[in-house]
């Protein structure tokens, strides 16, 4: 039997379409067989996880080739062909048993594309949700493409939104995976500098020393799809020709060397407590609903002196008590505005006190405090609305965007304040103040219940599966 130190966490995050899902059923291959030819003499490809795909033949016509997974009720967790989501609908742990350790790969949602709205803001409590339920990490797996020769605002976007979930003292535990390596000889002549250009600059922004130094693997999932399709379809078998067959030997051979010196760095790794990541989420939900609740006051407090609104309450002043004179009137209102304004910036003053434990937490513990993800799509969005002669929704998009913006200023300026390191416990103790709050402190109370209930997601059981040929052991 093995003890729970055997237990190794690794958490597979990256963009939608990077290949997280199809690095399981990869991994699954590598167990199980010695090499491709293995796998295709045993006609039975291991396949954990559910998978679809349609191969076009050079005849015009196309095919389907399904494989249903370990538990074929796992066939909805994949959505198959649907342009602009995520594959992966739910968090999903797969238990490879590898001699005595076992490797638990958690396959995330990956980060959206053009996907910007609620699937987004789901698929991010879905993750932290998950790793609830996790003792500890010992790798975060970054999943790119090893294609992605540009720093494209979408790029940035997942990688800004995976920095958001690692801790400071996990920079070690960070490592890379390159998938669609074949194309650039499993080497990172195309992403190594652009992954590059991005840590240099997030280690400048956030302080820190992420470093590509032995920590980039080069993969092809090609070899699984080689495999999948020959296996199932004759006329696949029919048009694939020699070259395909050596790059899906190649592809096995490096993917597999890679995997291996994956596992072996992994073992070296102290594990992070789950918790401390999902406590991000916890903590940047606390400012987020803070923030906004503030930014929403400070426009009611300047429609206070709006000349148009001020006209509307002086005639409905005037109606409920005609005796008040027009100055009278006037004095009142701006009194009252007086009054709410002084209020409003002794609880703006109190709120940003309260903050700084979130924010002292957040600042000092993540590499990335803010996330800039979400903004970045909403961006992207409205580009691709713009091109769209049919579909005007752009100007909403705008406007979403320009009020990201302002929350994204208020953030920023509380992050700035926070110059003090803020315990987790510091951190979980911070609504109690806030919750009280005059004026502000009903609505936060209001949005933080919604938050806490909606993170109560159902995941289902791990996937088991023990490996012939273990990944740690050299051969
Ligand atoms: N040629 C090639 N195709 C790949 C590779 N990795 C993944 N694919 C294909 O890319 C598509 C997306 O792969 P997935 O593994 O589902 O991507 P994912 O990261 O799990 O995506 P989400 O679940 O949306 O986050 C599938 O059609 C895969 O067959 C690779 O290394 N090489
Ligand atoms: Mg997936």
């Amino acid at each position: 039997m093995s003890t729970p130190e055997n237990n190794i966490y690794i958490l597979l995050l990256g963009a939608s379409g990077s290949g997280k899902t199809s690095l399981i059923n990869m991994l699954a291959q590598i167990m199980t067989y010695k090499s491709l030819d293995d796998a295709i003499d045993s006609k039975e490809p291991m396949i954990p996880v559910p998978n679809r795909r349609t191969e076009y033949y050079p005849d015009g016509t196309s095919e389907d080739i399904l494989y249903r997974g370990f538990r074929g009720e796992d066939v909805a967790n994949e959505r198959f062909g649907n342009i602009g989501s995520s594959f992966t609908q739910s968090p999903r742990m797969y238990s490879f048993k590898n001699g005595n350790t076992i490797f638990n790969f958690i396959d995330m949602p990956g980060f959206g594309d053009t996907s910007w709205n609620s699937e987004d803001e789901i698929n991010k409590k879905k993750r932290y949700a998950f790793l609830e339920t996790v003792p500890q990490i010992h790798a975060i797996v970054t999943v790119v493409k090893a294609t992605e020769n540009m720093l494209s605002q979408t790029f940035i976007g997942s990688l800004d939104d995976v920095l958001s979930m690692v801790p400071k003292s996990a920079a070690a535990n960070l490592i890379f995976f390159a998938t669609f390596s074949l194309g650039s000889s499993f080497q990172g002549n195309l992403i190594a500098p652009v992954l590059q250009r991005y840590l240099a600059d997030v280690n400048n922004k956030y302080k820190v020393q992420l470093s590509l130094k032995d920590n980039v693997f080069y993969i092809d999932n090609f070899a699984l799809l080689y495999l999948l399709s020959y296996t199932r379809s004759e006329k696949y078998r029919k048009f694939t020709d020699a070259k395909q067959r050596a790059d899906a030997d190649l592809c096995w051979q490096k993917t597999k060397e890679a995997i291996k010196a994956m596992a072996r760095k992994v073992l070296t790794l102290p594990g992070i407590p789950a918790a401390d990541i999902a406590a991000f989420n916890f903590a940047r939900t606390l400012i987020d609903i803070v923030t906004e609740n503030l930014i929403k006051f400070s426009d009611e407090a300047l429609k206070l002196s709006d000349p148009k609104f001020r006209a509307a309450q002086a005639q409905k002043m005037q109606a409920e008590n005609p005796t008040l004179t027009t100055k009278q009137i006037d004095t009142m209102l701006t009194d009252g505005e007086k009054r709410f304004k002084q209020t409003l910036f002794s609880v703006y003053q109190k709120a940003s006190q309260e903050l700084l434990k979130p924010a002292g937490f957040l600042k000092h513990h993540c590499v990335a405090p803010m996330s800039n993800g979400y903004r970045v799509r909403l961006q992207n969005k409205i580009i691709q609305l713009e091109s769209d002669a049919d579909f005007d929704g752009a100007a909403e998009v705008q406007a979403e965007l320009d009020a990201k913006d302002k929350h994204n200023r208020c953030f920023e300026l509380i992050l700035n304040n926070a110059t003090r390191i803020s315990t987790l416990e510091e951190t979980c103790k911070a609504p109690e103040g806030l919750l009280k709050l005059q004026i502000i402190g009903k609505d936060v109370k209001k949005a933080f219940e919604a938050y806490q209930k909606t993170v109560k997601f159902e995941f289902k059981d791990t996937v088991p599966f023990t490996a012939t040929y273990p990944i740690q052991n050299d051969d």
